[in-house]
């Protein structure tokens, strides 16, 4: 550090992606970015993100570093806000952040992405945050992100208060606890055209189903925790498959209509069920992108990938075992 720049504050964290297994798809509180239905995911350790938050004195503006360039930063400046505000802090930062994987293809790069944020910029602003006022802060950002503060299995809860207090995610089983696999078969590398907020938004104001999915949200939330807790494999895999489809089925009535898959996603989802009806279990589950995550036990894992890989419009495929939370590196 340059002595001249002494009163640099910073601190760099590591997040790890997650993918939901009962779907988060609309707000309660846009401002407060609460969610109307809660979710439960599986923090993937093959995916993950690193940022370093440096406050310095003397900085005009945020300045917001992916992969070594410079990007917009109104969203990470807001985000910043709240941590400044809470820490009584004026210092603008410098963020450099870098991603294992492709960012905004549906990998879920704003769940690692602020969650890392949320990690490191509280303790370069030297708050001392617990884990659910961490996962609170996070939300703020992006509501997956809550769900990236811990590892294994994750559970967000919507809440019922409106300062947003009581929506924050708790984990459910630890990562050790019950060994599942991942395999991300991807079809696309390029960037998504709608993103998850303003989709999510035109979805609650459009879709003839929306008041469905938030209706029918806690019987599937209820029915994962219990398939969780007895480690039942196949009811969480049709209770993942169901709760994937029944988002989409919500995007596609979504006016102006959200169409994430392509020709690969559907070649993909029949390679999952066509290995199912062959004695192997697997389940398939995609988020607002192209890509399809197979949900398998280990033992069947390269299996799996091996026939991915070989279906027409998947590009490469990698398989994730569920990661740890989010924690400083430094
Ligand atoms: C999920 N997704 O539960 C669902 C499934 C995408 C499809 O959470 O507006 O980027 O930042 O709170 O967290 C994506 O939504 O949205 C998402 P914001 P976020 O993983």
């Amino acid at each position: 550090m340059n002595q001249a720049f002494g009163e640099d504050r910073t601190a760099t964290a590591r997040a790890h992606s997650n993918i939901a297994l009962i779907k988060y798809w609309g707000k309660r509180d846009a401002e407060l970015n609460i969610p109307a239905v809660g979710s439960i995911s599986l923090t993937l350790d093959g995916l993950s993100t690193d940022t370093r938050v440096t406050f310095r004195a003397g900085l005009q503006q945020d300045e917001f570093w992916l992969a070594g360039n410079r990007v917009d930063a109104t969203r990470v400046t807001r985000f910043l806000d709240l941590v400044r505000g809470s820490a009584g802090l004026d210092s603008r930062a410098v963020v450099e952040s870098t991603n294992n994987f492709p960012t905004a293809a549906g990998l879920a790069s704003s769940a690692s992405g602020f969650a890392a944020l949320a990690v490191a910029a509280s303790a370069a602003a030297g708050l001392s945050l617990d884990d659910r006022q961490l996962s609170i802060l996070a939300r703020r950002g992006s509501g997956s992100a809550a769900r990236s503060l811990f590892g294994g299995l994750v559970e967000l809860h919507a809440g019922t208060r409106s300062d947003g207090l009581d929506s924050f995610a708790e984990p459910v089983l630890p990562p050790e606890a019950w060994p599942l696999n991942v395999v991300v078969a991807i079809t696309e590398l390029g960037q998504k055209s709608v993103n998850s907020t303003v989709g999510m938004g035109e979805s609650a104001l459009t879709s003839p189903f929306y008041p469905a999915w938030v209706e029918t949200g806690e019987n599937d939330l209820a029915a994962m925790r219990l398939a969780i807790a007895n480690r039942n494999f196949e009811q969480l895999g049709q209770l993942a498959e169901h709760s994937c489809l029944k988002l989409h089925a919500l995007m596609m009535s979504t006016r102006p209509a959200l169409v994430y898959w392509n020709a690969g996603t559907m070649a993909a989802m029949h390679s999952v069920l066509e290995l199912r009806a062959s004695g192997i279990p697997v389940y398939f589950t995609i988020d607002a992108g192209p890509q399809v995550k197979a949900l398998c036990l280990p033992e069947h894992a390269s299996g799996v990938a091996d026939a991915l890989g070989r279906v027409v419009g998947v590009h490469e495929t990698k398989v994730s075992a569920l990661g740890s939370g989010a924690h400083l590196l430094s």
